[in-house]
């Protein structure tokens, strides 16, 4: 009984200390978008602590111009179920937080990052510089692109030793669909996800044949 209520003392104390720390001692990149899970957890703010443990993959971009493109990363690692961040890294603008953001996001639980940029795209391959996670790099049309084939190139042509999953132009979708393949190795029940996802697009081709034959 005794125990019980010094570790009730305990949770209490330690509860009103942690609701004071600065945000930054639980979550230092200060994501666009507010990740939706443990919402609920949110007045507890030592639990920020699982949530930290809970997040796979870090969705970042060179400027909020890239958001229309990236967004669909992001709802596709939701539609999955996979927990994730997104937020603005420049490895031209910020250096610092670019650096920072690669070799502290493997101690802050992510295991995969997308990284999107346009123009001289040097972000992806900046970040697979710092980090031993798999980058998995999109591609933007952005306003300064010659025909987004910088931004491609440069994303793409990788030194051997450091390399980056590119994928098309614009394909944020297909980089979400990608880092929750890679989690899946290891999660059976993302695996049965995107099992079904795959069972899911045939059925929509085979609709569209149906159609077509009528
Ligand atoms: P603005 O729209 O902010 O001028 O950015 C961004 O990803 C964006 O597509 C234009 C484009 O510049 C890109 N950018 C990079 C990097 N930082 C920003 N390629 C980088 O570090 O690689």
């Amino acid at each position: 009984m005794v125990a019980l209520r010094a570790f009730g003392v305990w949770c209490l104390v330690f509860g009103v200390w942690s609701y004071h720390q600065p945000f930054e001692l639980f979550e230092p990149f200060e994501p666009l978008k507010p990740i939706e899970t443990f919402k609920l957890l949110q007045p507890l703010q030592p639990l920020k602590l699982i949530k930290k443990m809970a997040l796979q993959v870090g969705i970042i971009m060179g400027s909020d111009s890239d958001l229309p493109v990236m967004q669909g990363a992001a709802d596709m690692l939701k539609q999955f179920g996979v927990e994730y961040e997104l937020t603005i890294v420049s490895a031209h603008r910020t250096p610092k937080r670019m650096s920072d953001y690669a070799t502290q996001a493997a101690d802050r639980g992510i295991r995969v990052i997308i990284a999107g940029a346009g123009g001289a795209a040097h972000l992806p391959g900046m970040v697979a510089s710092y980090t031993h996670l798999p980058v998995i790099g999109v591609p933007v049309k952005s306003s300064n692109s010659i025909d987004g084939w910088d931004s491609v190139l440069s994303i793409l042509q990788m030194p051997t030793g450091v390399p980056v999953a590119t994928v098309a132009l614009n394909g944020a979708k297909n980089a979400g669909i990608l880092a929750a393949q890679i989690l899946a190795t290891s999660d059976s029940a993302l695996a049965d996800k995107l099992k079904q996802y795959k069972k899911d697009l045939e059925e929509q081709v085979q609709g569209m044949i149906s159609k077509l034959n009528k």
